[in-house]
C-alpha cells in the first residue's frame, strides 16, 4: 500500500527510511543532515567504511537512534535541464533503495521526495518518477510511504496517485 504522508522523515517508526544523500554518504543538508542529527555521529563514522555511493545507486546501514532499524542512502541526481540522464538516475534511486530493502527483510519503507531540494528536481516530474515505481514495488512491500515535508509536496503527491489509480 502506498501511503502519503507528511512528516518529518526521522520520527517514522518503519523498517527503513531513505536518505536523500550525496557521493561522499558523509553528511550534507536537508533530509540528509536530519537523518544524520537523529541517527548519532555513529552513523558518519559507519558511512565512513561505506567508499561513497554512485549517483542512482543505494547502500544500507544502521539506523543507530532513529526508530527505523535501517536507512538505505541513495543518491538522487543534480538537474541540469532534463538532457543528463535525471530521469532515469532518479528512477534507479527508487528501484535500487527498494531491492536493498528487499534483500534486507524489509516490509515498511519511507521515501523522502529525492533529488527535488538542493538538487532542484521539477516536483511535479520527480513525484511522477517516485510513484510510477513504487507502484512496481507495492505488491512487494506490507507499507510504502512518500514522506512530504511540507502540505503542497503531499498535495502533489496525492492528486498524481489519485490520477494514476483512475488509470489502474
Ligand atoms: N523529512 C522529510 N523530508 C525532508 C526533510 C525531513 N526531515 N528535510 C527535507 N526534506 P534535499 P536533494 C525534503 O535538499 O534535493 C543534501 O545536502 C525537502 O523538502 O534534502 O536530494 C545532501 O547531502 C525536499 O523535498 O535533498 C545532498 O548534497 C526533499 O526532502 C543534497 O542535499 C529533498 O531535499 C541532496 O539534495
Amino acid at each position: 500500500m502506498i501511503e502519503v504522508v507528511c512528516a518529518d522523515i526521522t520520527t517514522l517508526e518503519v523498517d527503513a527510511i531513505v536518505n536523500a544523500a550525496n557521493t561522499t554518504l558523509l553528511g550534507g543538508g536537508g533530509v540528509d543532515g536530519a537523518i544524520h542529527a537523529a541517527a548519532g555521529p555513529v552513523l558518519q563514522d559507519y558511512c565512513r567504511t561505506l567508499n561513497g555511493c554512485r549517483t542512482g545507486e543505494a547502500k544500507l546501514t544502521p539506523g543507530f537512534d532513529l526508530p527505523a532499524r535501517h536507512i538505505i542512502h541513495t543518491v538522487g541526481p543534480v538537474w541540469k535541464g532534463g538532457g543528463h540522464y535525471e530521469k532515469s538516475l532518479l528512477t534507479a534511486c527508487y528501484k535500487n533503495s527498494f531491492e536493498v530493502a528487499l534483500r534486507n527483510g524489509v516490509r515498511t519503507i519511507a521515501f523522502p521526495a529525492i533529488s527535488t531540494g538542493v538538487y532542484g528536481y521539477p516536483k511535479q516530474q520527480a513525484t511522477e518518477v517516485a510513484l510510477s515505481v513504487m507502484l512496481d514495488y507495492e505488491d512487494r512491500f506490507a507499507r510504502i510511504i512518500a514522506c512530504c515535508f511540507n502540505d503542497r509536496d503531499a498535495e502533489l503527491y496525492r492528486s498524481a496517485l489519485l490520477a494514476v489509480r483512475s488509470r489502474q
